[in-house]
């Protein structure tokens, strides 16, 4: 009997829509559409050394920061692909500063709206480090057949339908959930396929690995410092000093710690009082992420990510993301040392 071999993603989302029983295809459809998104940006990351396509084109985003040439690439691209599934009626992107909608007929009736990073991490593209793309998928608010509306963009993050990342590093993976579960493809270059590779990832409650740009320490409040310090201590019974990892991509950093287990955070600095990752594109998806695999994330008060309504689309929050216990005895260091 023909033993299928590998799951393609495509089979897997198909599969997985009898999970849905009303549903008729348009999130399988759209997922498909950011599936090869990926795959074309995937294509020119890969050779951006090689094509003109290194470097800043010389703008500034609604960040403040330089865009990067792969940054516009991948923007226009994941557009793209998202106003022609005919499932999204629009999108809000790090790259802009207000949403784009979709002015099609087909888009107009689209049942979902993307917030999407195209390339997170981008200060790192021309050092050839990890990057990522960071999705989330909602339900619109507005009626369809009409254009988006900024409500549709500021919904909490426990309203999200789906959300993932595509990180293009020594492979190139997509992980996402649709609220059962969280798994993960690889890219087989072979065929062209993202491949199942990684079934029902589960974050380990406990974790070794602190992920934090130490550069800031001093600008850190105390129960931040004083976490940092005890992670550093030397105490076998808990496996301390914990291993210090920090790539600079989310996404990189995310990953590692999904599969290994650690605590990934963005405190509070003197630049950033709120933190520097942004709510609705960042912050969210990775918080639905983590909470499908056991895992936590919450902000500097303790509050989890996704109930946080946001004000703004490109409102910044600090961001404590990783292994349960991890999570839990900074929030206790933060309680203790309460400024
Ligand atoms: P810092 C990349 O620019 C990014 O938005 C995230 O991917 C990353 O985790 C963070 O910023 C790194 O920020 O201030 O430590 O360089």
């Amino acid at each position: 009997m023909f033993r299928k071999t590998v799951d393609t993603l495509n089979e897997f989302i198909i599969e997985r829509q009898a999970d849905f029983p009303y549903a008729k295809g348009e999130l399988s459809r759209l997922l498909t559409h950011i599936a090869l998104a990926a795959k074309v940006v995937n294509r020119e990351v890969n050779r951006a050394g090689l094509v003109d396509i290194l470097g800043a084109t010389g703008d500034v985003n609604v960040q403040g920061e330089n865009v990067q040439k792969l940054d516009d690439f991948a923007n226009a691209k994941f557009a793209l692909a998202l106003k022609g599934s005919s499932e999204c009626c629009g999108i809000v992107t790090e790259e802009s500063d207000e949403i784009i909608k979709f002015d099609t007929d087909m888009a107009k009736d689209g049942k979902y709206i993307v917030c999407i990073d195209p390339l997170d991490g981008s200060s790192n593209i021309d050092v050839n480090v990890s990057i990522g793309t960071i999705f989330s998928i909602y339900r619109r608010i507005s009626k369809r057949g009409h254009i988006a509306q900024i409500e549709d963009f500021l919904q909490e993050g426990t309203k999200q339908v789906a959300a993932g990342y595509i990180i293009y590093g020594s492979s190139t993976m997509m992980v996402y959930t649709t609220g059962r579960g969280i798994n993960g493809f690889t890219l087989d270059p072979s065929i062209g396929e993202f491949c199942l590779s990684h079934r029902n990832i589960q974050i380990p409650l406990n974790g070794y690995i602190i992920s934090v740009n130490e550069g800031n320490y001093k600008q850190f409040c105390p129960g931040v410092r004083k976490y940092i310090d005890y992670c550093k201590e030397i105490d076998e019974e808990t496996n301390r000093p914990y291993t210090a990892r920090y790539i600079g991509s989310l996404v990189a950093d995310f990953h590692r710690n999904l599969l290994k287990g650690g605590i990934f955070m963005y405190p509070p600095t003197k630049k950033h009082t709120q933190g520097k990752l942004r709510i609705v594109y960042e912050a969210n998806p990775v918080a639905f992420l983590v909470e499908q695999a056991g895992g936590v994330a919450v902000d500097h008060d303790g509050r989890r990510i996704l109930d946080i309504k946001p004000d703004d689309l490109h409102q910044r929050v600090p961001l404590y993301i990783g292994s349960r216990n991890m999570v839990e005895t900074l929030l206790e260091f933060l309680e203790k040392n309460e400024e």
